[in-house]
């Protein structure tokens, strides 16, 4: 087998080069290979200096992934690395693309690092539940100090070039084309000294004894409640600390054993499941990676409600002109100064410029008249929730929008083939379900009609990582794939306080297990008067009773919590009285209910539902489904979504667990894929 790393001579400087596609990711291959090209320069006395670069898009991302959990190959990272900073030749690493993890590390371990001013540098361990184990959490304090090494070790966030340089991360920056050339001259002049620095045995940036524990506490007291329930920041924080108060060789142990501990258990592996996930369904498994795109200059969007306008910022944001039609002229002027509103508030934050800001908004056109829309390559309704008036909307787009173009529904439950049917080119009708708020949320359901064609799929996909989005395609059914889950959820969760339990103690159960909010302050939050016919004023449920008293949630002051004037809610005895008193009326025996049944009876049905939509065929593959509850509904990303949780509780004990409360559950259909699940002793991922 070939290697994927070669040298080339440049005179007096010996440039050793990784080829290793997509990312140069550092597998058994490319370590071996470094560490033998940096042994070749050491050992030929006519080299004087060692560049270490990579050919392709990037710099290395990172030591591969696909490795971890198998049997180590070949040499470890840390040995290649150490044995790289012992050199007494200088190695500089030549850095573009983006220096990542264990490409960090490797630029680390080199006595120098040139950069193009493009290049992101960063250790982004933390969000795969691990933290950087080749010596990244010693070296990095070491070179950038440790209240910027926790910054970007704990949170993960990489940064540009020119800030890395700013703060030493990087000695000098390159000519965006003329890297290695410009690394050589470097290395070249560098190759004059008498020695170079070792990362490892620098302490210049480390800070006192007496400095050290304010530093970590203040970091935590502002960063504690963004770590909550993960356990990689914590192991990543000790690791720096170490690196502050131990020498080197101590601070690496500290390092491997934390490194090790986290590698073994649950949460990396969720979290690296996720990886793959998140990449795995921008895949369609019947759709060619090849598939001609369909070029997209210009949307149109019907409606400038809050979604109509949310979604509007994600093109307007991404540099593609929208047109945003309504049925009156106040409505787009009320949308159009919400968009600007949250735009100033982007600018604010710092989340972007303020000449960016003012560039999204200029591409914006609003419009009264259909015709307008006609030269859009791409038009996405986000009107009302109603069969009749989505289907008046898809025809007059069909008579007005140029053929060829896409015609897409936000709906979030309405049958996508019968809103086709409303026009003469079904195949390039789709569903693009946004998650509110559109311009914030990730997630994106792409909603695969029965006539779909390949290529709209394909573009729509394509369209949504440009927009930012991680999309999932789902399936022509009630609620799509997360709606879909939520129901059985909020089902059970509505009939556990007939029973007994309270609202707060059912989301106290959710928000212990990772979720931000539990399923009665996410009904606060959406409205409790979603579907609620004011106007009959008929009161057949705890919901319509809690409408006519105005609790319609946060949006009045109150709903099944009492709210501040800061929306922070707390429990009502107002409302537990009322639903005793419902309970009492529809003849529901009382009862203590367990924290364990709560979980049971509504994540364990969630589960099903999955198995259900998987069986059904209407999501490619569970993963998919473990992608849209992380970026549509706050599943805790270290448990990896519901089938990865499930396959980390069992198949069997989700059935058990099912079979146990049936009872109470009698409306539940079992899904056939969890039974053989369950009986093979098999997992859904
Ligand atoms: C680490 O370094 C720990 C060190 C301790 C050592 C002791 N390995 O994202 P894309 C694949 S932990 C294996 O679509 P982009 C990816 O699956 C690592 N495979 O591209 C995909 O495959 P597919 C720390 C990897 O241009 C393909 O490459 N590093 C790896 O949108 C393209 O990926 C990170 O966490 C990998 N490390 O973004 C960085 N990386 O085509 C992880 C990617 O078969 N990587 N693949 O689906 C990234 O953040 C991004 O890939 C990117 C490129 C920003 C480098």
């Amino acid at each position: 087998m070939t290697s994927p790393v070669r040298t080339e001579r440049h005179d007096d400087v010996l440039v050793v080069i990784s080829d290793n596609p997509p990312v140069n990711a550092l597998g058994a291959a490319v370590r071996q290979g470094l560490k033998e090209g940096v042994e070749a320069g050491l050992a030929d006395d006519s080299v004087k200096a060692i560049v270490i670069r990579c050919d392709g898009r990037t710099f290395h991302a990172g030591a591969d992934i696909t490795e971890f959990g198998k049997p180590p190959q070949g040499p470890s990272l840390p040995e290649t690395l150490d044995a790289m900073e012992a050199s007494a030749k200088p190695i500089v690493a030549a850095i573009h693309g983006t220096a990542l993890g264990g490409g960090l590390e490797v630029a680390l371990a080199c006595h120098y690092r040139v950069a193009v001013p493009s290049a992101k540098l960063g250790l982004p361990e933390v969000n795969l539940g691990l933290l950087p184990g080749a010596g990244g959490t010693q070296r990095l304090p070491r070179v950038v100090g440790v209240e910027k090494a926790l910054d970007m070790i704990v949170f993960g966030r990489p940064i540009g070039a020119g800030e890395a340089e700013k703060i030493g991360l990087v000695d000098t920056l390159a000519g965006e084309d003329s890297l290695e050339a410009d690394a050589i001259a470097f290395a070249r002049e560098k190759a004059k000294a008498d020695s170079h620095p070792a990362t490892s045995r620098r302490t210049d940036r480390l800070p006192d004894a007496a400095h050290i524990g304010q530093i970590f506490d203040d970091f935590k007291a502002k960063n504690g409640r963004k770590m909550r329930g993960f356990d990689a920041p914590a192991a990543c924080m000790r690791c720096v600390r170490a690196a502050a108060e131990l020498p080197y060789v101590e601070g690496v142990k500290v390092e491997r054993e934390e490194f090790m501990k986290l590698m073994q258990g649950d949460q990396s592996k969720a979290q690296r499941h996720l990886f793959f996930a998140e990449r795995q369904a921008a895949k369609i498994d019947d759709v060619p990676k090849d598939t001609p795109l369909i070029p997209i200059r210009k949307v149109g969007i019907i409606g400038a409600g809050t979604m109509g306008g949310g979604i509007a910022m994600n093109f307007l944001s991404a540099g593609i002109p929208v047109t945003m039609l309504e049925m009156k002229q106040e409505a787009l002027d009320r949308g159009t100064g919400v968009m600007g509103k949250n735009y100033e508030g982007n600018v604010k934050r710092g989340r972007m410029s303020e000449e960016k800001a003012k560039a999204a908004m200029d591409l914006l056109s609003t419009t009264l008249d259909y015709a307008d829309l006609a030269d859009c390559d791409l038009v996405i309704e986000a009107v009302f929730e109603s069969m009749d008036v989505k289907k008046d909307v898809f025809g007059k787009l069909d008579a007005h929008v140029k053929d060829g173009a896409i015609l897409a529904s936000n709906t979030s439950y309405l049958n996508v083939d019968e809103i086709a049917q409303a026009t003469k080119r079904p195949g390039y009708v789709v569903g693009m379900h946004f998650f509110s708020p559109a311009n914030v949320m990730k997630l994106l359901e792409v909603v695969r009609g029965a006539e779909t064609r390949p290529d709209v799929l394909a573009t729509v996909m394509a369209l949504s990582k440009k927009i930012g989005k991680v999309a999932v395609v789902a399936g022509v059914c009630h609620g799509f794939i997360g709606n879909r889950m939520l129901s059985p959820r909020q089902r059970e969760a509505n009939k556990l306080i007939m029973e007994g339990a309270t609202p707060w103690q059912i989301d106290k159960v959710h928000q212990e297990f990772g979720m931000p909010m539990g399923p009665f302050q996410m009904s606060d939050l959406a409205g409790l008067d979603i579907g609620w016919h004011r106007d009959t004023n008929r009161i057949e449920s705890l919901r319509d009773e809690l409408c006519a008293m105005d609790r319609r949630g946060q949006k009045t002051g109150a709903g099944f919590y009492d709210y501040d004037e800061n929306r922070r809610g707390t429990p009502s005895d107002t409302v537990e009285a009322l639903i005793r008193k419902w309970a009492e009326k529809e003849g529901t025996p009382q009862r203590e209910i367990s924290d364990e049944e709560i979980r049971e009876r509504t994540l364990y049905p969630m589960v099903n539902e999955g198995a259900l939509i998987l069986e059904e065929g209407m999501a490619q593959r569970a993963s998919d489904i473990d992608v849209v509850w992380i970026y549509g509904y706050g599943w805790p990303r270290y448990r990896g979504g519901p089938m990865f949780w499930a396959d980390l509780e069992g198949a069997d004990t989700i059935l058990a667990g099912l079979e146990k409360h049936q009872d109470k559950m009698p409306d539940l259909k079992i899904s056939q894929l969890l039974k053989d699940k369950a009986a093979k002793g098999e997992t859904f991922n």
